[in-house]
């Protein structure tokens, strides 16, 4: 679907009619997948905790809940990994729960082209997250048990698993995206923000007039919240509007006491002040999504925190970079691959089966796109749409083309026919000085572009009728041993 089509109708869908973060997690209880943690610290305990649970049991892992932090009343909770497994992705995102990897993508991508309209939010004048509210003296950020996540970061991060709100001063566009939040004090926060990226774009509007940016920092939110904050979403297209229509009805948001910027009314914790151009602090280092510590400690802009609102017993998410798998690479890898799988559809490739954004590539680096060959060049078209799309582009280093008989979600399968059938002089090509971050492992300086790889792991178009027959089993074979030695593969 084109993202900047069609506004909401009065035909609202209430795919999943969850109302917030609670609510999902009473669900998430019933099905077996919250651990509650009592007693963790929030000084690197919290974040070790939930990355080694994360690692034991990629995309099945349960969501975590850090209560009894020590040094914090009873009910200032933290929460980690929220829609991070196959079941609660597709719970929180009100889809069928999927078979496979590629089943997911395909329901997500079912409703993008029969059911997804973007829904915006709709004003209300109060609700739970107007619950306490501290102004200009009263003002404590260090109030919520900010994690202290790996041994090496700079400082505490309130914002990790979060929402960024700023408005566009031209337009009046909202955008909301996840970018990290350092705590410097009870009332200062650095935030970091990569070039090319939309909140970058809209604050250098307020700075190239010599104005400090106005901000809605929002650190516990519905995970639908999160994952279109975290996702490429069109320039111009708010995030509200996105994960609304995946919700099946509208956020409600409150304007905020400052600069009247939406703020979700059922978010747990949110914080409004101004970025300024001119007052910077050191932010970082902080472990990042590619699994490093790729760019030093740096002057950054600050927030000058003016206002806090949050629920009563709010909950803080948490989202831990990390070396992968990390406890929100799994939800990121699959929806962005129905977002590329959209992508290239859209600008016109035919044939496609199957995408898939590993979790090992920190579900951005290392993408895999399985098609039918239908024309002599088609692999190589989709190796390049796949690596261009926005969806693809940013931070991206791999991306495979298989064929169709190979599972893109299946790294076996796909180091199988990387190895088989892919000739390295021939079927590997190079992009150079692309758009990447200052994150990036492999780069020591600006202007932060990087280089990729394409592979084409096809069989080669031209004699591929005459390519050796796969050794294997027949499908009739399989099938009759699987019924005659059940339990040989129960
Ligand atoms: C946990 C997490 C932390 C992130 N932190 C940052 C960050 O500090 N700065 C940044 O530019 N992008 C960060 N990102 C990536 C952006 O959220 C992502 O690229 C998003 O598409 C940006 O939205 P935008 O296109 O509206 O700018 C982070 C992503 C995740 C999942
Ligand atoms: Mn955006």
């Amino acid at each position: 679907m084109d993202q900047k089509s069609s506004p909401a109708t009065s035909d609202r869908r209430n795919f999943n009619r969850h109302e917030d973060l609670r609510d999902l997690l009473v669900r998430f209880q019933e099905i077996g997948e919250l651990e509650v943690i009592e007693g963790a610290d929030w000084n690197l305990e919290m974040a070790a905790v939930g990355e080694l649970v994360t690692a034991h049991n990629p995309g099945r892992a349960p969501a975590l809940l850090f209560d009894d932090i020590p040094g914090y009343p009873k009910g200032f909770r933290v929460l980690s990994g929220a829609a991070n497994s196959y079941k609660r992705l597709a719970m929180v995102l009100g889809l069928p729960e999927p078979e496979t990897a590629i089943s997911f993508v395909q329901s997500y991508r079912d409703r993008m082209k029969t059911d997804f309209e973007l829904i915006p939010p709709e004003e209300v004048k109060t609700g739970p997250i107007m619950e306490n509210i501290q102004r200009d003296a009263e003002v404590d950020i260090l109030k919520f048990p900010a994690p202290f996540i790996h041994e090496y970061d700079g400082g505490r991060y309130i914002g990790t698993d979060d929402i960024v709100i700023m408005k566009d001063p031209d337009t009046g566009w909202i955008n909301a995206a996840t970018y990290r939040i350092m705590v410097h004090d009870e009332k200062t926060a650095g935030i970091w923000i990569s070039p090319g990226k939309h909140g970058r774009f809209i604050r250098e509007k307020y700075f190239d007039k010599g104005e400090p940016c106005p901000v809605v920092v929002c650190c516990g939110q519905d995970p639908l919240l999160f994952l279109a904050g975290h996702a490429e979403i069109d320039h111009e297209l708010s995030e509200f509007d996105y994960a609304g229509g995946h919700r099946g009805f509208p956020f409600d948001v409150i304007p905020s006491e400052l600069h009247g910027l939406p703020i979700p009314s059922h978010a747990e914790i949110a914080f409004e002040g101004e970025i300024y151009p001119d007052e910077t602090r050191t932010e970082g280092p902080f472990g990042e999504f590619m699994g490093y510590y790729a760019s030093e400690a740096s002057p950054q802009p600050i927030i000058k925190v003016r206002r806090v609102y949050h629920r009563n017993d709010p909950i803080l998410t948490m989202a831990i970079p990390s070396r992968p798998p990390a406890n929100f690479t799994f939800a990121r890898g699959a929806v962005k691959s129905a977002m590329i799988w959209d992508e290239v559809e859209k600008a016109g490739l035919p044939g496609v089966a199957g995408i898939w954004c590993h979790e090992a590539g920190a579900g951005r680096m290392f993408n895999v796109i399985s098609i039918t060959q239908m024309y002599p060049g088609h692999a190589k078209q989709a190796a390049h749409l796949a690596a261009n799309c926005h969806a693809g582009n940013y931070a991206g280093r791999w991306v495979v083309v298989v064929d169709e008989d190979i599972d893109p979600s299946n790294l076996f399968d796909v180091v199988w026919a990387m190895s088989t059938r892919c000739d390295p002089p021939e079927d590997t090509e190079f992009t150079r000085n692309a758009w990447s971050t200052p994150l990036d492992s492999m780069l020591q300086g600006p202007p932060y572009t990087n280089n990729r790889g394409i592979i084409d792991a096809c069989r080669p178009w031209g004699w591929k009728d005459d390519f050796p027959k796969v050794a294997e089993s027949s499908p009739e074979w399989k099938e009759k041993v699987r019924a005659k030695y059940p339990h040989l593969f129960e």
